[in-house]
C-alpha cells in the first residue's frame, strides 16, 4: 500500500540541481552531510504535493500532542497511536514524552527512523532519503538497525498490526557540477518487499542493515506477516552465527589464560 507515486518522484528528481552546500571555501564533499540538500528537496517536493500529510517525524510528534493537549501522561500520549508498530518507530523516550510541551517541542534527532512522513486514514508512510555520491566508490550506506526491525518485527506479529506502516527509500545519486549538486538518477525501494534472506546485517558497524537502494532486492511477494516471520528467521540466525564469531576469534584463544 503507498499513497505516493515513487515514479513520479523519482523522474521530477532526474537532472533537479542543488547548491553545493560548501561552494564558498570549495571545501570536499564528503560524507552523509554534502547530499543534505537533496533530502531538503524532496521533502519540500512531497510538502507541495501533499501539504496535509507529509510531515518531518519530529511536526508529526509536535503536531500530535498540541492537537490533544488534554493527552498530558506518556500513556494518554503514547494512547493516541492506534499503531502499536507506529507507536515504536515513531514517538520519542518516555522521558522526552512526558517533558514535552508547547515551550519545549521536538527538533529533529540524527536517529529519527524516517526523514519524511506521509500519514493518512491511520496509514504511516516512512520515507528516508539516501544520497549518494556517485563519483565515488562508496560501501553501502547504513540503512537502519537490525536490532530495531527485530524489535518492530515482534510487536507487528504481537498485535497482528499488519497494515498501519510502510518503510520506504529514495536514493538520489548526484555529481558535482561547478557550485552544484545534478541528480543523475533516482532510485526507490520498499523494505518490505526485500527478500529478508538477501539483506546484509554489519554487526561490527553498530548492527546496521546495509544497502544502495539501487541495488535492493524488491522480489518478495508474501505479506507482512510472512515478511515478519521471514526477517526474524534470518535475524535470529545471523545472530547466532555472529555470537559464532565471536567465540572462537574472542573467547576460545583466551579462555585458559582466565580458567583456574
Ligand atoms: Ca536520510
Amino acid at each position: 500500500m503507498s499513497n505516493i507515486s515513487y515514479v513520479k518522484i523519482l523522474s521530477w528528481l532526474e537532472n533537479k540541481e542543488v547548491d553545493r552546500p560548501n561552494a564558498a571555501d570549495n571545501g570536499t564533499l564528503s560524507g552523509h552531510a554534502a547530499g543534505e540538500p537533496f533530502e531538503k528537496l524532496v521533502y519540500r517536493h512531497l510538502k507541495e504535493l501533499y501539504p496535509n500529510n507529509v510531515y518531518k517525524q519530529y511536526e508529526f510528534l509536535n503536531d500530535l500532542y498540541r492537537r490533544n493537549p488534554e493527552s498530558i501522561t506518556i500513556k494518554d500520549r503514547q494512547a493516541l497511536f492506534n499503531s502499536p508498530v507506529a507507536l515504536f518507530l515513531l514517538s520519542r523516550g518516555d522521558a522526552a514524552t512526558r517533558d514535552w510541551d508547547i515551550q519545549n517541542v521536538f527538533e529533529e534527532k540524527q536517529n529519527d527512523t524516517a526523514d519524511i512522513l506521509f500519514h493518512k486514514n491511520e496509514y504511516f508512510e516512512l520515507i528516508d532519503v539516501k544520497t549518494r555520491n556517485i563519483s565515488k566508490a562508496a560501501q553501502a550506506p547504513n540503512i537502519i538497525s537490525a536490532y530495531k526491525v527485530a524489535q518492530m518485527c515482534a510487536i507487528i506479529l504481537d498485535n497482528q498490526d499488519f497494515d498501519t506502516v510502510g518503510i520506504n527509500y529514495v536514493e538520489v545519486d548526484w555529481l558535482p557540477k561547478e557550485d552544484k549538486l545534478v541528480c543523475t538518477q533516482a532510485h526507490y525501494g520498499n523494505l518490505f518487499k526485500a527478500t529478508p534472506n538477501t539483506l546484509y546485517i554489519n554487526w561490527a558497524a553498530a548492527m546496521q542493515i546495509q544497502f544502495h537502494v539501487s541495488e535492493l532486492d524488491q522480489t518478495y511477494t508474501g505479506t507482512l506477516e510472512e515478511w515478519a516471520k521471514a526477517y526474524l528467521k534470518m535475524f535470529v540466525a545471523s545472530a547466532e552465527h555472529r555470537c559464532d564469531i565471536m567465540y572462537k576469534k574472542y573467547v576460545k584463544p583466551f579462555k585458559k589464560y582466565v580458567e583456574e
